[in-house]
C-alpha cells in the first residue's frame, strides 16, 4: 500500500488523487492527513521541503512533488496513459500540465497572503496580479459532453471568493464543491475510455 501525504483542500493533493483514481491506482493509495504548518509534522522529514502532495512508496522511499507522483503513478498503471509517450504530444501535455500547477501556484500566494501575513500587511497588488493569472488561464479541458456538465459547477468556483476573503472557509468551500461535484470514475470512462 502506498501512502499519500496530503489535506482535503490541498489542489496538488487532489490532483494526485484525480490521478490515481483515473489509472485505477486509488484502492492501493492510503491518505495520511498532513498539517504542513505543524512544525513536528513528520511531512518535514519525509519532504524537506514540508509540502504536499508526498507520496510514499511500499519501500519506505518518497516521492515529490505533483508532476514526479504523476508521472510515478502512470509509469506503475502501464505507463503512457495520463502522460503519452509520443514526444510531441507528451511535451505539450507535460507544458499544459506546468501552466494548471502555476494557476495553483498563483491561487495558493492568494491563500498564503491571507494565512502568513496580518490583514493590515496584505499586499493588494500582489495579490491582484495573482489572481489575473488565474483568471487569465483558468480553463477545463475535455470532451465537450463532459465539459457541459461541469459548466454549472465552474461558474460556481469560488476562486474570487477566496480572492476576496483569503480564508479557511472559502477553502472549505472549495473542497465541499469538489466532494460533491467530482466523479472520479465518470470521469475516468470519458477520459480513457
Ligand atoms: N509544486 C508542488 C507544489 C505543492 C504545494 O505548493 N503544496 C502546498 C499545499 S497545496 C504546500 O504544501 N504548502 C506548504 C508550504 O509551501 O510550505 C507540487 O506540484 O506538488
Amino acid at each position: 500500500m502506498m501512502i499519500l501525504r496530503s489535506s482535503p483542500p490541498s489542489p496538488f493533493g487532489r490532483k494526485v488523487k484525480i490521478a490515481a483514481a483515473l489509472l485505477g491506482l486509488d484502492k492501493e493509495i492510503t491518505i495520511e492527513k498532513t498539517d504542513t504548518t505543524d512544525a513536528s509534522d513528520t511531512i518535514r522529514k519525509q519532504n524537506p521541503l514540508g509540502k504536499i502532495p508526498a507520496l510514499i512508496l511500499e519501500d519506505g522511499s518518497v516521492l515529490h512533488d505533483s508532476p514526479v507522483i504523476l508521472d510515478y503513478l502512470d509509469h506503475r498503471a502501464g505507463g503512457a496513459k495520463i502522460i503519452p509517450s509520443e514526444p510531441n504530444a507528451r511535451y505539450a501535455a507535460l507544458t499544459l500540465q506546468s501552466l494548471c500547477d502555476g494557476v495553483l501556484d498563483a491561487c495558493l500566494l492568494q491563500v498564503y497572503e491571507g494565512r502568513w501575513r496580518p490583514a493590515e500587511k496584505h499586499e493588494k497588488k500582489w495579490v491582484d496580479y495573482q489572481a489575473e493569472k488565474v483568471n487569465a488561464k483558468f480553463f477545463i479541458v475535455g470532451p465537450a459532453d463532459v465539459l457541459k456538465r461541469y459548466e454549472r459547477e465552474v461558474e460556481k468556483a469560488p476562486f474570487r471568493r477566496i480572492k476576496a476573503k483569503y480564508s479557511f472557509r472559502s477553502y472549505d468551500e472549495l473542497q465541499e464543491m469538489f466532494e460533491s461535484t467530482t466523479r472520479y470514475r465518470e470521469v475516468s470512462d470519458h477520459f480513457l475510455g
